[in-house]
């Protein structure tokens, strides 16, 4: 158990401290939207609220998943706390860390619990997909999840996939099998939203459509081109054999942009779109590509680090700002109708798009969800 909390000290650490992301982009410079000379609409009219799993959301962005796991006042127990001011402020959703180590060592919770600071916050809880692997050394149930959502007072669960960062960490969970089966029992025994997630990978069409057919509410793709888990566990290991393969695979996955695509012509799933999304420009591209949100974690890290709650408001609002005047510039009051603007795109991920999926039917039903 104190490995497990040893080791989220140490991904922290590294976050803050080194290059983690990936050396490739994300994909969208090869999305492109349409500058609009009569816009027909005034700049102060523009709506950034969203709707996503019942609830309406001030901004279309979300903190997803980094931390916890330490004990109270420590670093983890601050970030959370930290986030969860700002999104309450923000009212946006707030994504928690993995929630395994709370569930090897109960006396942790209090550093993912943050309902007495942000009362109204949506907040997700997180475990990860290896611990319900036929498997796992000790297979996660039901009851897990339920613990892991009602103790802390979550509103939705995400299951984090990452069998890259597993394949690649000296002591990964590689026990992937069975997943699926696990997936279809919560889904249909709980009442709380379950959110598959990546963690920096990208999600396919193939694995989108598996995750829709078991019953998930929503994926958050996290593609490659943002945070890359082979370069935090590249730092993390002292093995060389195992800081050689942590090399090797540094860049792998699915871009965002490519992923955000697949996934939305594939299945009718809200999509939260992250990986490496870092800018309003960014994020306006991915909604208009008909994400239901952005995702954020590595860019409100540092300052959540340092319990700078108006930081974290700085940063957001920034990004929120950015993505208000695209929507001016394409003349898109609200988001609904962001998702409708036209859209080219070239090169790389064209290409890529063309081999898997009908990238014309898919820039006409993109706005589906
Ligand atoms: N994702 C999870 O699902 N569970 C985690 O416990 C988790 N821990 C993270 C810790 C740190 C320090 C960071 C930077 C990311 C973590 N992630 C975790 C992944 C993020 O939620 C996100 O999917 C990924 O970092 C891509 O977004 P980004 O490029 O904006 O960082």
């Amino acid at each position: 158990e104190e490995q497990t909390i040893l080791r989220k000290f140490e991904h922290i650490k590294h976050c803050l401290t080194k290059n983690v992301e990936a050396h490739v982009t994300n994909g969208f410079e090869d999305v492109h939207l349409i500058h609009k000379s009569l816009p027909e609409i005034d700049k102060d009219e523009i709506d950034l609220s969203v709707k996503f799993l019942g609830r309406k959301f001030d901004y279309p962005i979300m903190i997803t998943g980094m931390t916890g796991g330490t004990r109270k006042g420590e670093i983890a127990w601050r970030i959370n706390r930290t986030l969860a001011q700002a999104a309450q402020e923000l009212n946006i959703p707030l994504g928690l860390g993995s929630q395994r180590a709370m569930i090897e060592k109960p006396e942790t919770w209090e550093s993912y619990y943050v309902r007495d600071v942000a009362p109204d916050v949506f907040l997700v809880g997180n475990l990860g997909a290896p611990q319900f692997g036929r498997n796992a050394k000790k297979r996660y149930s039901v009851d897990e999840v339920l613990y892991a959502i009602e103790k802390i007072e979550a509103d939705a669960i995400a299951i984090h996939m990452n069998p890259l960062q597993e394949s690649i960490q000296p002591e990964g969970d590689t026990t992937f099998s069975g997943v699926l089966e696990a997936l279809a029992e919560i889904t249909s025994t709980i009442d709380y939203p379950v959110i598959a997630k990546e963690t920096g990978a990208g999600v396919s069409k193939e694995v989108a459509v598996e995750l829709e057919a078991v019953g998930v509410d929503a994926i958050d793709i996290s593609g490659l081109g943002g945070t890359s888990w082979s370069a935090v566990e590249y730092y993390r290991t002292k093995d060389g054999e195992k800081r050689n393969l942590a090399l090797k695979f540094w860049d792998w996955g699915i871009k965002t942009a490519i992923s955000l695509a697949e996934v939305r012509w594939a299945t009718n799933l809200p999509i939260i779109a992250s990986g490496g999304m870092r800018d309003g420009i960014t994020m306006a591209k991915a909604l208009a590509m008909g994400a239901s949100m952005v995702g954020i974690a590595l860019p409100v890290l540092r300052p959540a680090a340092k319990g700078d709650v108006e930081g974290v408001i700085r940063i957001i609002k920034g990004y929120a700002e950015e993505i208000r005047n695209v929507m001016f510039l394409v003349g898109a009051r609200n988001i609904k109708e962001l998702r409708k603007v036209p859209l080219v795109i070239t090169g790389f991920v064209r290409e890529w798009l063309l081999q898997r999926i009908d990238l014309n039917s898919y820039l006409r039903a993109r706005f589906k969800m």
